[in-house]
């Protein structure tokens, strides 16, 4: 194995190098190996201080999240910390990128911070649902203040080294060789008076009234979550206690939100989001096609929305229509959103006009001929979709990827009626396709590794959380969701009013609920696929027939009097469904809030699991990504089968066969794979070791 610390002592300086690629996260290993360095260059009579380097992308990217939930291995991160903080030598951290989390706590506790100009400071634990638990939130107050340290804290962004080094958070920026400078720093601090350590610099918090104020701001954040309540006490902690039990207080509060289920499902998050970009069947190091021009099939809002994504990346886009009027009003549509964020103060003048330059609007197919990559958008009809495959696959160059951003139509029926089905694959985008983050990468039977590649690695410059899945009706979001507007349809026939299934959505996380989304979208979109996909939804159904299509017209499952953007409950549609509910021979029942949450979430888990039998998803996190990027899932709840697995397979199953008894319904019978599992005690995530 690599030397994790390489030690080499220059001029009477030490210099501890730290080399754990990829983000030199502080393992047990890398703690042990830094730990030592220390110990040795406290030892030498010939080392009068030392630097502390890294090589690779970062600093020190935190602690090794992956070895939360193990026991603790000494030295402990808070052991190495203090003994930075103890040592007899002046310490400087030579910082050249990112110094992250547990990484800025091991350079707050040298005597000095030297930067690279490309270096940057923060402290991210928060979006973890945890705080800096090595004297992050004791140091940093008294280094650059209580309130700039909070809003590090809760913002959880780095700071840019500049900023860091006027924040006080850093002592300069170094042009040149870093080392070299760090060395300098140290062998000056060595030479003259030595700072005091961070820990003993009580005089540098600042106003106590600005930092209770800067607290009553975070008054809201704080009673959703926790890690920002802790963090505020923490910081508070400082001016109330002596450092040493300000570090204890902190100990304290960082072990509760370690075993915190939220902060478990942002943990299981962060490595989903990464696992996911490793295409399954696709071996590393595959090359990526170059996407110089992309071309976007039609410019409803969709094709608008997804030309917008390009433009938005820098990469020239042509948005092709059928005639030159659909042209000019797709290029309109475009301008009205960019002018739309310009108003909004979002976008400036300038960064409109360089977008609207990548944009050209285009008649005919034939105009896709000099691109890259080809996204269709155009109506859900697969006989013309067939057609136009069959036109791209002679109009574009060889190697050119054809992309259809259909949300449940076959692929594979795309591909077969082109000569190269390795270029075809779904690029399935969420609307606003210029905002929502997901983007399903649907690989075909024949979609070759490089045009999977070639759509993950653009989707990434869309700035898009690209996911893999397999050819299915709806794919893995729309076929999950498509089970929770089922059930959602029935619990109105059963008995529950809109508000309650919205309610029990909303006080789970959601930000919305799905009538009010359903209003919001229009109710006739999901009429026009049903009525195409031979669908059936009564109560919605009867409500477009009366002429109830949503907020457009003031009412839907709601009333919107006067244009309001949020509903009330309207009794004409209780009476509607309690007709419907008759006339489909339904018996009505009060049904409790409980009930209703686990009717709509349980029957999407149940479709995980039968996704990922059929392999549809290569892993159970990747449903979960799908979810929280395109879905509003909230964070904290990790995604459907991570809160599936938190909550037990078993109880799940449980649940499931009760559901399934009560109502007659086999579609809510455990899937095979869910009832094995729970069988065996198992959770959907031990299905990654195989
Ligand atoms: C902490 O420090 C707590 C302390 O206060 C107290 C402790 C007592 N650990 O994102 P990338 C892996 S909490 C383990 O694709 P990028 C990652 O999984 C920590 N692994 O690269 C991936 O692995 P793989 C506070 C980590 O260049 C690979 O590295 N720190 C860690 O796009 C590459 O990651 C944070 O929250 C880690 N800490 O972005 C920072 N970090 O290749 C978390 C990364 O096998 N990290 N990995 O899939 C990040 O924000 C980004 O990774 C970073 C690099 C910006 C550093």
């Amino acid at each position: 194995m690599a030397e994790l610390v390489r030690f080499e002592v220059v001029d009477g300086i030490g210099v501890a190098t730290l080399s754990n690629p990829p983000v030199n996260a502080l393992s047990a290993a890398l703690r042990a190996a830094l730990f030592d360095a220390v110990k040795r260059a406290e030892a030498d009579a010939s080392v009068r201080a030392l630097v502390i380097a890294a090589e690779g992308r970062t600093f020190i990217a935190g602690a090794d999240i992956s070895e939360f939930g193990k026991p603790p291995a000494s030295p402990t991160l808070a052991e190495l910390v203090a003994a930075l903080d103890g040592c007899a030598k002046p310490v400087v951290a030579a910082i050249h990128a990112a110094a992250l989390g547990g990484g800025l706590e091991v350079a707050m506790a040298c005597t000095a911070r030297v930067l690279g100009p490309k270096a940057s400071l923060g402290l991210p634990e928060v979006k973890l649902g945890l705080l800096p638990g090595s004297g992050g939130t004791q140091r940093a107050p008294r280094l650059m203040g209580a309130v700039a340290a909070l809003k590090l804290m809760v913002a959880g962004d780095p700071l840019p080294a500049k900023a860091a080094v006027e924040a006080g958070l850093a002592d300069a920026v170094a042009e040149g060789d870093l080392v070299a400078a760090a060395r300098a720093h140290a062998a000056g601090l060595a030479d003259g008076k030595r700072s005091k350590p961070v820990s003993a610099r009580d005089e540098g918090l600042g106003s106590r009234e600005e930092f209770e104020a800067e607290a009553a701001k975070l008054a809201g954040r704080a009673k959703d979550e926790p890690q920002i309540a802790d963090c505020i006490a923490c910081v508070r902690a400082c001016f109330d206690m002596p450092f040493v039990d300000g570090v204890a207080f902190e100990r304290a509060a960082f072990l509760r939100l370690l075993d915190d289920p939220r902060s478990k499902a942002l943990r299981h998050v962060f490595f989903a989001e990464r696992e996911a970009a490793k295409i399954a069947g696709v071996p590393a190091g595959t090359k990526p096609r170059e996407v110089k021009r992309a071309a976007v099939l039609g410019s409803g809002t969709m094709g608008a929305g997804i030309a917008m994504c390009f433009a938005n990346a820098g990469i020239p886009v042509r948005v092709i229509e059928t005639d030159a009027a659909a042209s000019a009003r797709g290029i309109e549509r475009i301008r009205g959103t960019y002018e739309a964020s310009v108003k909004r103060g979002s976008l400036t003048g300038e960064a409109r006009d360089a977008r609207m330059a990548l944009i050209e609007g285009s008649v005919g197919l034939e105009s896709a001929a000099d691109a890259d990559l080809v996204v269709e958008a155009i109506f859900e009809d697969l006989d013309l979709k067939k057609q136009v495959f069959a036109t791209l696959d002679r109009v574009t160059k060889p190697g050119t990827v054809l992309a259809s951003n259909t949300s449940y139509l076959d692929i594979d029926a795309m591909a077969a009626v082109t000569s190269r089905p390795g270029d075809v694959l779904g690029m399935h985008f969420f609307s606003p396709a210029n905002v929502m983050k997901l983007l399903e990468i649907v690989r075909a039977r024949h979609t070759s590794p490089e045009a999977l590649a070639t759509a993950a690695e653009i989707g990434r410059k869309l700035k898009k959380v690209p996911v893999v899945v397999g050819v299915c009706f709806g794919f893995v979001g729309n076929r999950m969701l498509a089970q929770r507007s089922r059930q959602a349809e029935r619990l109105l026939l059963e008995g529950a009013s809109p508000a309650q299934v919205d309610a029990a959505l909303t006080g789970f996380g959601f930000k919305m609920g799905p009538f009010a989304m359903t209003d919001l979208a229009g109710l006739d979109i999901g009429w026009r696929v049903r009525k195409a996909t031979g669908g059936r939804a009564p109560v919605a159904d009867a409500l477009v027939e009366a002429g109830r299509l949503g907020q457009k017209t003031q009412k839907g499952f709601y009333l919107y009097p006067q244009g309001a953007r949020t509903g009330v409950a309207d009794p004409d549609v209780d009476a509607l469904i309690e007709k419907v509910a008759s006339a489909e021979g339904v018996t009505r029942r009060a049904i409790d809030g409980d009930e209703i949450l686990d009717r709509l979430v349980l029957p999407m888990v149940n479709e995980g699991a039968r996704i990922l039998e059929e392999g549809i998803a290569a892993r159970p996190g990747d449903i979960d990504v799908v979810w929280l990027n395109g879905y509003n899932w909230p964070a904290w709840r990790g995604g459907p089968m991570h809160y599936a697995d938190a909550r037990g397979l078993s109880d799940i199953a449980a649940r499931l066969s009760q559901f399934a008894d009560q109502t007659g319904d086999e579609s809510l019978r455990p899937a095979p794979l869910l009832a094995r599992l729970a069988a065996e005690g198992k959770g959907f995530a031990s299905l990654k070791a195989g």
